[in-house]
């Protein structure tokens, strides 16, 4: 399987994270993809190629047009306003507070976050667009006829919605890959993300839409982040009804209840019949992964790609969580080449 990746996930390397009421050098850091791109080489899964530049147009037709104008400004305006750490949230507007865009960089801040503990720092937008252009890349391989591809991105993206920023997410590459597939011709995309929490930016995106299907299993929200998205009777609105599928799962979930969720959703996606599918590839229901509570093995998740495998459509990973960094490559190659095994 061809992978994409770029060096440029490098400039997203902040030094702080909001964790547990103290800041701590971040989960999401650059050593992850290291691993990734290691165990991609040393099991020769496939060729890895640099990103193509797609630019500002495939991103523009997800998120909103001041959120990025935010993203793109927001560390010069924390630098400025003369704070000595990195730029994070300390005030929303919660419940009946004004929904207005402040001027001020704490304000702006607070509009545009949807949780605290991704700290923005010098770098985070450019490392966002790189990403980016990892994931589209990866989509037109399977424009070109690939039956997989592999987006090897960071930052990851599940959590960004249009206008909002959220769990180590700026932009949402999988969602800007699924629209630029449909804007390149297909008919039908679904989104399937296994990562353990749930893709509430991803749902948010596509949730009024019937040409984009989207499934999640994910820790239940009443005890795993993001808490506020992720129930069961989320199940789409207007044009989108129907076409939305959660599946909360509880503390322990081991394969087999996880797999069982897995095949009712993938039941799901066949019945969709969607011309490509992308996955939105987080390992973070490994076993020992220090931020999450399901009880996958390693093997588990070779058998999970062959699972996926067995729908036989054209299939777009991108990298989203994972924070057992050494165990990342081993688990995310291992979906990669079980979905292989069966797909080639
Ligand atoms: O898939 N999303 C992640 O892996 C990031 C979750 C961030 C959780 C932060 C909770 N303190
Ligand atoms: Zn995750």
């Amino acid at each position: 399987m061809l992978t994409v990746y770029s060096d440029t996930h490098l400039k997203r390397q902040a030094r702080t994270e909001l964790y547990g009421g103290q800041l701590v050098p971040p989960h999401e850091c650059p050593e992850r993809v290291a691993y990734v791109l290691d165990r991609v080489r040393a099991t020769r899964l496939g060729e890895v190629v640099p990103p193509r530049g797609y630019g500002r147009a495939p991103i523009a037709r997800v998120h909103d047009a001041g959120y990025l104008n935010f993203l793109e400004h927001a560390w010069d305006e924390w630098l400025k306003a003369g704070y000595p750490g990195e730029a994070i949230p300390t005030c929303w507007p919660a419940r009946r507070m004004a929904q207005r865009i402040p001027t001020h960089i704490d304000g702006k801040l607070g509009y545009y976050a949807a949780s605290s503990e991704s700290s923005i720092s010098a770098g985070t937008w450019e490392a966002s667009l790189g990403a980016v252009d990892v994931a589209l890349t990866a989509a037109q391989a399977l424009r070109d006829g690939a039956t997989g591809a592999f987006a090897l991105c960071r930052p990851p993206g599940h959590h960004a919605a249009s206008d909002m920023y959220c769990g180590y997410c700026f932009l949402n590459n999988a969602a800007i890959a699924a629209q630029w597939l449909r804007d390149q011709g297909a008919g039908r995309v679904a989104i399937l993300d296994v990562d353990f929490h749930h893709g509430n930016g991803t749902q948010d995106i596509f949730y009024d839409r019937g040409d984009v299907f989207f499934a999640s299993l994910h820790g239940d929200p009443r005890e795993a982040f993001p808490h506020f998205l992720g129930y069961e009777d989320e199940t789409g609105i207007g044009a989108g009804e129907g076409f939305n599928a959660n599946y909360p799962l509880p503390r322990g979930a081991d394969y087999p209840v996880w797999s069982e969720a897995l095949k009712s959703a993938l039941g799901r996606i066949a019945a969709f019949a969607p011309d490509v599918l992308v996955v939105s590839l987080g390992v973070d229901t490994f076993q020992s992964d220090p931020i999450s509570f399901f009880k996958l093995t390693s093997d588990d998740f070779s058998r999970y790609g062959e699972l996926i495998g067995g729908l036989r459509v054209p299939t777009l990973f991108a990298l989203e969580g994972g924070y057992a960094v050494e165990e990342i490559g081993v688990n995310v190659v291992n979906v990669l080449a079980g979905y292989e095994s069966v797909a080639r």
